[in-house]
């Protein structure tokens, strides 16, 4: 039976992924770190699973990474551990930093002073945002990073220590460089969710309005359960690689909305432009507003990938398309809250 190790196992990906590795009849540790409420959520439903065990650890905690290490031996380790969010890591920059990418290197000083070395395989949680500001279109690994947040920056330098660690000490550590993916499972402050939560609460007449930033910006957006199964896939190489796994089309926030509304059968009515655009339902209510708060120092205007080395090597492409995607998160958040809205009713 071959065990792995996931940091960051409460993420949308960590779940998705410890899931799909139990199937595959894997022994999966689970890293969680300490809060003060529940974090484990997203994992309650396989808590009980045989082959499922849970650790306290934080990444930001080299004696306890290594001794998990050092415990558990594990085949392969998947680092997913970050403090995730572009918009909060302006915010909290120096734990970002610490966290995302002198995380990263925790564990790889780990494997390399463990005698273990040459049998553990590493997975590095890379992101389409450290090519920023594109430098082509659409990117690829060969793609040069452009990062335009203290996040993309400490994603590069995870990027950069992972394949320094590879060369340097033929550790088996590998770069998925992946673009935004996204489940019923995805935090609740990403713009997708939060679409498909504040869309849904107003057609139950649970919220009157959505705050957001900047509608243009476009995204190549996948789902989470597709884009786990290539960070496996990864690992299961000959050698290791670095490589990018998107979806090859990109659409703007403004299109994610839409569609969300109209699989909620609410007409929207947009108006204005810029800060200034409004939205309004069928009834003349304004029901989205932009606000410069969800707007970032510096943006990330577009982003579309090419997976064409992931489709030869790996023999990857993504099965979940667009509308697919928008239509479970969407059905998703509607069905649970009118759930719960009836129950609490009653
Ligand atoms: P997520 O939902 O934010 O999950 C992040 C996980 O890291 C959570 O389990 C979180 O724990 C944990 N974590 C945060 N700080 C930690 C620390 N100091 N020590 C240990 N664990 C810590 O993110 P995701 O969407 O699943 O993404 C997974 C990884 O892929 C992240 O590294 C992310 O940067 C990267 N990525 C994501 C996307 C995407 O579109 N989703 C695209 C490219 C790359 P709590 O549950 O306690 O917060
Ligand atoms: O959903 P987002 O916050 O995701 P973002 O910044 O693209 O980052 C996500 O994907 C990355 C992969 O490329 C991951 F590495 C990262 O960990 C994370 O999972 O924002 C998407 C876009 C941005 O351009 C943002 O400015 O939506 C725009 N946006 C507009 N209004 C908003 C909002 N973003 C958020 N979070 N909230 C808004 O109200």
């Amino acid at each position: 039976m071959k065990k792995a190790i996931i940091f960051g196992v409460t993420g949308q990906d960590g779940s998705y992924l410890a899931d799909f590795l139990l199937k595959k009849k894997y022994s999966v540790h689970g890293i969680k770190r300490k809060s003060s409420s529940f974090n484990t959520e997203r994992v309650n439903h396989i808590f009980e699973k045989k082959n499922f065990y849970l650790h306290y650890g934080d990444v930001t905690d080299s004696s306890t990474v290594q001794n998990l290490i050092n415990l558990i031996k594990p085949d392969e380790i998947y680092n997913l551990a970050a403090q995730s969010h572009v918009a909060v890591s302006f915010k909290i920059p120096e734990y970002t930093a610490n966290t995302v990418a002198l995380g990263s290197l925790r564990i790889l000083e780990a494997i390399r002073s463990s005698n273990l070395r040459k049998k553990i395989k590493f997975y590095q949680a890379g992101s389409s945002e450290m090519f920023g500001k594109v430098q082509q279109i659409p990117q690829t690994e060969k793609t040069p990073f452009y990062p335009r947040s203290p996040y993309a920056v400490s994603k590069v330098f995870a990027h950069w220590i992972t394949i320094n660690y590879r060369e340097a000490y033929k550790i088996f550590a590998c770069n998925g460089i992946l673009f935004n993916h996204e489940s019923p499972r995805r935090g609740e402050t990403f713009v997708t969710r939060k679409i498909s939560l504040a869309l849904s609460k107003i057609k139950l007449g649970l919220q009157r309005k959505l705050l957001v930033g900047n509608l243009n910006a476009k995204r190549d957006w996948g789902h989470a359960k597709d884009y786990v199964e290539a960070q496996w896939l990864i690992l299961q190489q000959k050698k290791p690689n670095d490589y990018v796994i998107s979806t090859g089309e990109n659409h703007s926030v403004k299109e994610f909305i839409d569609l969300s509304a109209k699989f909620l059968n609410i007409k929207l009515r947009w108006k204005g432009k810029g800060i200034k655009t409004k939205a309004y339902d069928q009834k003349g209510n304004c029901i989205i507003e932009c606000s410069k708060k969800y707007y970032r120092p510096t943006e990330v205007d577009t982003l579309l990938g090419s997976s064409l080395k992931a489709k030869k090597d790996l023999n990857w492409k993504p099965k979940i398309k667009f509308n697919q995607l928008v239509k479970e998160m969407v059905n998703s958040d509607y069905m649970n809250l009118k759930k719960n809205y009836v129950k609490k009713k009653r």
